[in-house]
């Protein structure tokens, strides 16, 4: 292959990072990780937020994200040695429990959104209910939000896939004024990011980790639920 010819195919090809596909098979949510979820890539979740560093069979994952006109789906793979949700009150210290936390800006306006619905940080925890705050600063449930269903391996028992569909609101959404959830768009960018809270028995969780990598604020971290900034942005590939 001569220089030029190497050059314009190096020139041709497409970068697809940051795209996330479209689906026409809607994804069953039943913790079971049907063939539709073939045409989307695995993403790691490598980056430790808080807590410390666990090995691969305390906590590891990696998940993959497909589109709708309804639906935002998730398929994560945990790794999670000991499953535990030791506080019953899904209000309290929900952080606390092995929970799936799912960060999304429906359009990447970015900013914060802690006492805000610009964007949602939902905490799933294995009860399947998600948890955000609302603006009055106390923790809520948003289940009408998503559905989400996980399940262990049956040939690898500390393997579990969790999938989660998700609907997603404009920034005008408040508590007072739940708008509807809006319709997904090809083109539409997005915030997104991933997080996994493991405990396995310690009174606080005990390692916090990500799929993107967060500057930390004085040493923090654990930015996600505060900064949709720290999301990554993503955009809906054409149908
Ligand atoms: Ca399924
Ligand atoms: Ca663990
Ligand atoms: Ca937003
Ligand atoms: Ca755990």
């Amino acid at each position: 292959m001569s220089k030029y010819i190497l050059l314009a195919s190096l020139i041709s090809t497409p970068i697809v990072a940051n795209e996330i596909a479209f689906t026409p098979t809607t994804i069953k949510i039943d913790g079971i990780a049907e063939s539709t979820w073939d045409q989307a890539d695995w993403h790691d979740i490598p980056y430790l937020i808080q807590g410390e560093q666990p090995s691969a069979a305390d906590f590891s994952g990696r998940y993959k994200v497909l589109w709708d006109n309804q639906f935002l789906y998730v398929q994560a793979e945990i790794v999670d040695d000991i499953l535990i949700d030791k506080i019953a009150d899904p209000l309290e210290r929900y952080w606390d429990d092995d929970a799936l936390e799912i960060f999304i800006d429906s359009d990447a306006s970015g900013g914060n959104h802690q006492f805000n619905h610009t964007a949602m940080a939902y905490h799933i925890a294995l009860d399947n209910q998600a948890i955000d705050i609302a603006e009055d600063k106390s923790p809520r449930d948003f289940n009408d939000h998503l559905v989400s269903q996980w399940k262990r391996s049956s040939t690898e028992p500390n393997h579990i896939i969790w999938e989660v569909a998700i609907r997603l609101y404009s920034n005008d959404f408040t508590d007072a004024k739940p708008l509807p959830p809006m319709p997904l768009k090809a083109g539409q960018k997005l915030g997104f990011m991933l997080a996994y809270c493991d405990n396995d028995g310690s009174d606080i969780r005990e390692h916090f980790v990500g799929s993107h990598d967060i500057k930390p604020v004085n040493g923090d971290k654990n930015r996600g639920w505060i900064d949709a900034g720290v999301f990554g942005q993503y955009t809906l590939k054409n149908q």
